[in-house]
């Protein structure tokens, strides 16, 4: 498999200029990450009672929105904070349609919570899609100093070498992640809980990193081999391309869709698993 950078020369044009904009707004994001944990004093507040922003969030955002705005102006964004669905933007029309318009979806911090308690398990997530679908993703994980990105059709690649999902074939060889949901209600809380028992009883052992972009990351270069939750697209848009080029495999634990968003960039019931244990995962968590 090739590297990165002997995969450039031979991406079409609009895939190789997305490329360099996705590499350089998470680069940009990723200083500010940087500078706002050496720096302190950021200010946080919450969404809901258990979801957090920051102002480093804002201010990430920011910055990859200018680049984006300024090297892509007809291209659209569906980004965490500023712009969570696209159904109410004035210049796309039904919001049904306007996600088969050129697409980008981000996650200016994924893993908040991480960030703010000064953890490493912190990334920016950038996607940019076609049709509705990943095409290219870029995770950026400053505090690791890894670099995660796949090219639909290409390859998926850490800090430029190629990677590849687990060969696992067995359940039980399985080290599973998992996120917990925002919403604590005690009947959501039940069926998470439930899910997590048939894991911890059926698998080798179960991990909780507070990143879904990481996770999924994880599952591509083969040191997790399987992870779902029920999610939002710009915590899985751009993970998804880099594990599914790494040979992992994509499906649902439940069949409840969002009404907000498309199939193909819904994240409810989200899972992402190594091929060989795939269907077995599958059965297990939805039985
Ligand atoms: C978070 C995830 C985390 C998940 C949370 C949340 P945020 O994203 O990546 O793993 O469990 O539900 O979605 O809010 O830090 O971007």
């Amino acid at each position: 498999m090739m590297t990165l950078n002997s995969q450039r020369t031979g991406l079409p044009t609009q895939i190789a200029q997305r490329l360099d904009t996705a590499e350089t707004a998470a680069a940009t994001a990723a200083k500010i990450l940087i500078a706002g944990r050496i720096k302190g004093g950021f200010s946080t507040s919450f969404k809901s009672p258990y979801d957090l922003v920051t102002s480093i969030d804002l201010a990430s955002e920011r910055a990859i929105l200018e680049i984006l705005k300024r090297e892509c102006p007809d291209d659209l964004i569906l980004s965490e904070e500023a712009s969570p669905t696209l159904g109410n933007r004035d210049q796309s029309g039904k919001s049904g349609a306007a996600y088969t318009a050129p697409l980008w979806v981000i996650d200016p911090i994924d893993g908040t919570m991480n960030y703010a308690h000064g953890l490493r398990e912190t990334a920016i997530s950038i996607a940019y899609c076609e049709q509705g679908i990943p095409v290219l993703g870029i995770v950026e994980c400053p505090f690791v100093q890894e670099t995660f990105i796949g090219i639909r059709g290409y390859g998926a690649w850490l800090n430029g070498e190629p990677i590849r999902a687990s060969v696992t074939t067995d359940i039980s060889h399985a080290l599973v992640a998992t996120g917990f949901p925002s919403q604590r209600d005690p009947q959501t809380l039940d069926k998470t809980l439930a899910r997590v028992r048939k894991v911890l009883t059926s698998c080798r052992d179960i991990r909780r990193a507070g990143a879904a972009s990481i996770d999924i990351c994880q599952v591509a270069c083969g040191r997790l081999t399987a992870f779902f939750e029920d999610i939002f697209p710009w915590d899985i848009a751009a993970g998804t391309v880099i594990a599914e080029e790494a040979g992992a495999i994509r499906g649902r634990f439940h069949d409840r869709l969002s009404d907000d968003y498309p199939a193909t960039l819904d994240a409810t019931g989200y899972m992402i698993s190594a091929p060989g244990i795939f269907t077995a995962l599958t059965e297990l968590i939805k039985k």
